[in-house]
């Protein structure tokens, strides 16, 4: 509107009207509409983590970026002009002044890169080196295991049960890492949040709120305190809101993943006539399926019953709990088994040790039903030995928990021969937390019932 007013009032060419404003702008004189041509626009849903790396940090550096209304994924992405500016089609993306830009970090650098000396890339280039290798650090090895973790769990891509064990794997020795560095470290770099901890804060988040429980965290003491510490920052909150751990592992995706569709756009589609769709009674909601193990045929033993004479015992043990065990149990309609932790020269320390078997027993917890363990960390210094003695309703390994606690695959397990005097004397010691076991002493014992 003011182009159009000079160019009446003083018929001046266009571009030199152009010219002027630029000058005007560049001295700082002229701060009206064409500052707002030059907003920034995020295009990505409200509850996209990447996008929300580029909202926090302008947060923290008093940028102002808009973000699309009523963007849809899947829709919005698709358009031409969508994919004009991110050639995979995919989310963020942000449009400035000079171009649009793709790719989360990259958008998140440029945002930060707007305040002159933003504090969020430290004060030295040394602290912009460690802010860069923390961000990689981030992406390729936090990020990626979480999504390799995560994604076939979702049904977008397929799931491998080798796969998903190697990401955890992988996951946990960057956690480990990242665990030995914030031991001593309030921030990933400095004294004070920077770009770094916006990258990572938003990567856990997806994290702990989707697959990384509890139990899963525990083993990382200062990652927890640190990712509480920064999801409770006012510029974080302001995004992201209160944030909520997951309280267990999504269960395996039954879904097939969806083949990607190419990113081009499709050719203009007739619009399709609106087909009256068939009256269609409301489906009954289906019975929960019952769990295999429910269909066995009744068992005289009843685990209830052996779980309270072991926790109302108190004295004579043996006599009691032990042989009251073994006058229980039926080999007819459970199964004992023998564990043995595959990785012990790993168990250097302690409380990681006992963290770790105490995550196992969390992740049991939809075994309650059905099972009864007992696990001897072993040992009176690091490397400690884990072992177990396991009862399971039927007679094999239940195959649910098999696929669903990852833990399982971390132990070698062999079934008790009950006729073998040996083996079911291993088995009453484990009951009965004897100690010294097999010549070592106890550092702990845990009993799942
Ligand atoms: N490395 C990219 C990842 C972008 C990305 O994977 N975005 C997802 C949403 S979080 C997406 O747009 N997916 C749609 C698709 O794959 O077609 C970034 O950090 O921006």
């Amino acid at each position: 509107m003011l182009i159009k007013y000079f160019r009446a009032r003083w018929s001046i060419k266009l571009r030199q009207i152009e010219e002027y404003f630029v000058l005007m702008v560049l001295i700082g004189i002229y701060k009206g509409p064409i500052c707002e041509a030059m907003a920034l626009v995020l295009h990505a849903t409200s509850n996209n983590k990447n996008a929300t790396k580029a909202l926090i940090a302008a947060e923290y550096s008093g940028v102002e970026v808009q973000r699309v209304k009523d963007f849809e994924m899947g829709v919005s992405n698709k358009t031409p002009e969508f994919v004009k500016m991110n050639p995979l089609g995919k989310v963020p993306v942000l449009e400035t002044p000079d171009g649009p830009i793709f790719e989360s970090n990259a958008i998140a650098r440029y945002v930060t890169k707007l305040k002159a000396d933003n504090p969020l890339y430290g004060s030295s280039l040394i602290d912009y080196a460690h802010i860069e290798q923390w961000m990689d650090f981030s992406a390729t090895e936090v990020d990626a295991n979480i999504a390799r973790w995560l994604y076939p769990r979702l049904g977008l891509i397929p799931y491998v049960a080798p796969v998903e064990e190697a990401s955890i794997a992988a996951l946990k020795r960057s956690l480990g890492a990242l665990n030995t560095h914030l031991a001593s470290n309030t921030y990933l770099v400095g004294h004070s949040v920077t770009l770094a901890d916006i990258v990572m804060g938003c990567n856990l988040f997806i994290g702990f709120r989707m697959i990384m429980t509890k139990s899963f965290t525990s083993e990382f003491p200062h990652v927890e305190r640190y990712f509480w510490t920064i999801v409770n920052q006012p510029n974080f909150k302001k995004i992201i809101g209160e944030v909520k751990q997951a309280e267990s592992v999504l269960p395996i995706s039954s879904k097939k993943p969806q083949a990607k569709e190419s990113s081009q756009p499709k050719a203009k589609e007739e619009p399709k006539k609106e087909e009256p769709k068939p009256q269609v009674e409301e489906e009954a909601p289906k019975p929960k399926p019952k769990n295999p193990l429910d269909l066995l045929p009744p068992s005289k033993m009843i685990l209830d019953d052996w779980k309270r004479l072991y926790s109302n015992t108190k004295s004579n043990f043996r006599e009691v709990a032990v042989k009251g065990f073994w006058d229980m149990y039926d080999p007819e309609g459970y199964s004992l088994w023998f564990c043995d932790y595959k990785y012990n020269d790993e168990n250097t320390v302690s409380f990681v040790t006992l963290n770790k078997v105490g995550g196992f027993l969390q992740r049991m917890d939809l075994a309650r039903k059905y099972a009864f363990g007992k696990m001897l960390i072993i040992g009176s210094e690091g490397p400690y030995k884990v072992k177990g003695l396991w009862l399971f309703r039927g007679k094999e390994i239940p195959k649910f928990i098999m696929d669903e606690v990852y833990d399982m695959e971390l132990y070698d397990w062999k079934e008790v021969d009950i006729n073998d005097e040996e083996q079911k004397e291993r088995a009453s010691q484990m009951i009965e937390d004897c100690e010294p076991f097999e010549g070592e002493p106890l550092l702990d014992a845990k009993c799942f019932k």
